[in-house]
């Protein structure tokens, strides 16, 4: 397996509640390496974009508010299989699914407010990642 790159979101609800702390280091422990990170507030503007794909869904005026509500934290992650093992670290959408010890079981609320995203793609990963960083900020 290639060693790559993923792309996450600590969402509002993790930074408004101090989570981020825990979630690094769960991400650490984990295996992955930060190769970008930063502190920043999306706009409703990027929001939309970010979830375009959702964009049909009942749910995306409530995601979009949410999403914007607070800084989040953006991070490149690195490690062999990188989506796959992220996605399996982070559990499924709704918290309440999410297998024991994972980090939408440990700290997402509920399946709006979810705490963490991660790429379901190679593909994704490389879009929202230059979504939002430029190259000289990763390393
Ligand atoms: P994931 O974040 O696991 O990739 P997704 O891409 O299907 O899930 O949806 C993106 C986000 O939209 C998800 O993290 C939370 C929100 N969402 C998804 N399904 C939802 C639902 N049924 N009700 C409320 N919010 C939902
Ligand atoms: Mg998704």
């Amino acid at each position: 397996m290639a060693t790559n790159r993923t792309f996450t979101m600590l969402k509002p609800d993790s930074v408004e509640k101090g989570y981020i702390g825990a979630i690094l280091e769960k991400i650490n422990a984990s295996g992955f390496r930060i190769v970008a990170v930063k502190l920043t507030q999306m706009t409703k503007g990027d929001a939309e974009a970010f979830y375009a794909v959702h964009s049909e869904r009942p749910f995306y005026g409530e995601l979009v508010e949410y999403m914007t509500r607070g800084p989040i934290l953006a991070a490149i992650l690195e490690k062999e299989n990188a989506v796959e093992d992220f996605r399996t670290l982070i559990g499924a959408t709704n918290p309440a699914d999410a297998a024991e010890g994972t980090i939408r079981k440990l700290y997402a609320a509920s399946i709006g407010e979810n705490a963490v995203h991660g790429s379901d793609s190679d593909e994704n990963a490389a879009i929202e990642s230059a979504f939002h960083f430029s190259g000289r900020e990763m390393f």
